[in-house]
């Protein structure tokens, strides 16, 4: 028999989200949630930290679950406060982090709800609501089923104010243990006996591969069959840049590497939703938790669904009984083709010279925010990642704005790692408000304000494509280093490659928040 305690609603929430493993929550307090924050203030293992803007809290989430797999909840007050989390959650839905999103019911109006309007559905995998206390930890628990088990997405619990007010008795319940799905013996069959078939078989890794800890399996996989690994953005680090199997991201538009793509025989796909170019006669292997991505029509492509891990795991065993390594036959080329690809004439500067300094300052295991702007791209390309969840990008979603919170969360849940940003002076304002968060939380992430006074991909486009018509993208700019002072924050302009390097390393010594602002110009784009 489970216990029964009586305990008001906003009692019974915050002790299942503690029992179910929540140890941080992003949010704003005010009416209609002031009971759960009461009762997280007598949480002594959850962390609150509140924020400027509703804005930062699902950013902030989205980077600590990227950071350590650990859920976080998000608790804002209904309507505007949930509405300014939004863009989050929507990246966050896009680039499959979960965390518990809490607030009330009466989100849109009366007339909107009236008609039934539910605005959260394109933004959540799963959306719950109680009206009594008492069946609340049933919901939260159902809500981490959700977010532990298939896609890892947000999920939001809706919670009016009365019920959260109401005592009643409770029967708090504790957390599940999820097993990693795996696929089927006959699909892991036919895969093995595809891969033994193929002779040039290249690795297409994804995000997947962090949020299942895949790193290192792949790793031993791609070894085993000596198969080369390209990665999408948020694949970076799936295996190490450092390691001679790695071919970086997957730049098709970069000649060399699409012609040399377009010639394997096989490709496996791990945890990546990229539709690789098809080539005829080619075949692939798909794996992925999500069968939406497995069944997705290609041709000749057989899906897997399951876990990273736990399937790469299952192939290299069922594979290593059935034949022999390959033998290193291609590591020569491999590195020929990089060192063109990385090579100074094959790049642009400033881009080449400041990612370098970044490169050779940031620990191995240090963690890189790109941001939406035109290092942020660069780094895309030539930014070598040396470990798996050190790379974090808005993805297909291209959020201007996320990379700032988004490293304030992450450096939350990796405090030992050094987390860095790559801002521009357009993204970085729409945030800079949380530097007070920073300052307040002694979280210490050093943000790098590439700052040209303009949106200046966008100002680009219009002198190049547009014939000159500039609107609305250059921008009138505070003192970034007097900005970022006023809050308490450590903050230093650095003019070139040399100064950034020796900014960066100090700030990672010193360890607190810091804005290093880089005056640049107007910048070239490659892709
Ligand atoms: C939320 C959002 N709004 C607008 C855009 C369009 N956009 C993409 S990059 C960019 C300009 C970024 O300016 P900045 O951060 O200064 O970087 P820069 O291009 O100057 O290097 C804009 C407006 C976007 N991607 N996301
Ligand atoms: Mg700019």
């Amino acid at each position: 028999m489970v216990p029964v305690t009586r305990m008001t609603g906003g009692q019974a929430l915050v002790r299942s989200m503690s029992r179910e493993g929540v140890r941080t929550v992003f949010g704003i307090p005010g009416a209609g949630q002031y009971e759960i924050v009461d009762a997280l203030w007598s949480a002594d293992d959850i962390r609150y930290v509140s924020v400027r803007n509703e804005q930062a809290t699902t950013y902030m989430a989205d980077g600590y679950f990227r950071a350590s797999h650990e859920i976080a909840g998000v608790v804002v007050v209904q309507g505007p406060g949930f509405f300014n989390t939004t863009a989050g959650l929507a990246t966050a839905y896009d680039v499959s982090s979960p965390m518990l999103v809490v607030t009330g019911t009466n989100l849109y109006g009366h007339d909107a709800q009236e008609a039934g309007v539910d605005w959260t559905t394109p933004l959540t995998k799963w959306t719950g609501r109680v009206e009594r206390p008492r069946q609340i930890p049933e919901l939260v628990h159902e809500a981490m089923r959700q977010m532990r088990t298939g896609r890892p997405r947000p999920v939001l619990i809706q919670v009016d104010q009365p019920v959260l007010a109401a005592e009643d008795d409770v029967a708090l319940l504790g957390p599940d243990e999820y097993h990693p799905e795996a696929p089927g013996a006959d699909d892991i069959g036919r895969a093995v006996w595809t891969l033994e078939e193929s002779t040039a078989p290249v690795i297409w890794a994804g995000g997947g591969v962090h949020a299942s800890s895949a790193s290192e399996s792949l790793t031993k996989l791609a070894e085993y069959i000596q198969a080369p690994v390209v990665t999408s953005a948020n694949g970076k680090g799936a295996i190490s840049d450092r390691h001679p199997l790695s071919m970086g991201f997957a730049e098709t538009r970069y000649e060399p590497l699409g012609r040399w793509l377009a010639k394997r025989d096989v490709v496996l796909a791990v945890g990546t939703r990229t539709p690789f170019p098809e080539t005829e006669g080619r075949r692939a292997i798909r794996i992925d938790i999500d069968p939406v991505e497995t069944t997705r029509s290609q041709h000749h492509t057989l899906g897997l669904t399951g876990d990273a891990k736990v399937t790469l795991e299952t192939l290299l065993e069922t594979l290593s009984r059935k034949m022999p390594p390959r033998p290193k036959t291609e590591h020569k080329l491999i590195a020929e083709l990089l060192k063109n690809r990385f090579a100074a004439h094959n790049q642009v500067e400033p881009q080449r010279s400041l990612m370098d300094a970044i490169r050779s300052t940031v620990p191995d295991d240090g963690i890189v925010v790109q941001g939406m702007n035109q290092m942020g791209y660069y780094s895309r390309n030539y930014l070598p990642v040396y470990s798996s969840r050190g790379y974090m990008t808005s993805s297909h979603h291209s959020t201007l704005g996320h990379a700032f919170p988004v490293g304030l969360g992450a450096k939350l849940a990796a405090s030992d790692r050094a987390v860095v940003v790559l801002s521009g002076d357009g993204g970085f304002q729409y945030n800079s408000q949380e530097l007070a968060t920073a300052v307040q939380y002694g979280i210490n992430v050093v943000s790098i304000v590439f700052n040209d006074n303009a949106y200046g991909n966008v100002l680009r486009a219009q002198i190049e494509e547009f014939g000159g018509h500039v609107l609305g993208t250059r921008l009138h700019n505070p003192d970034f280093v007097a900005l970022a002072r006023s809050y308490g924050a450590t903050a230093i302009k650095a003019d070139g490659p040399e100064e950034l390097g020796s900014a960066l390393s100090k700030a990672l010594e010193r360890g607190s928040p810091t804005l290093i602002e880089v005056p640049v110009g107007d910048m070239e784009r490659v892709y």
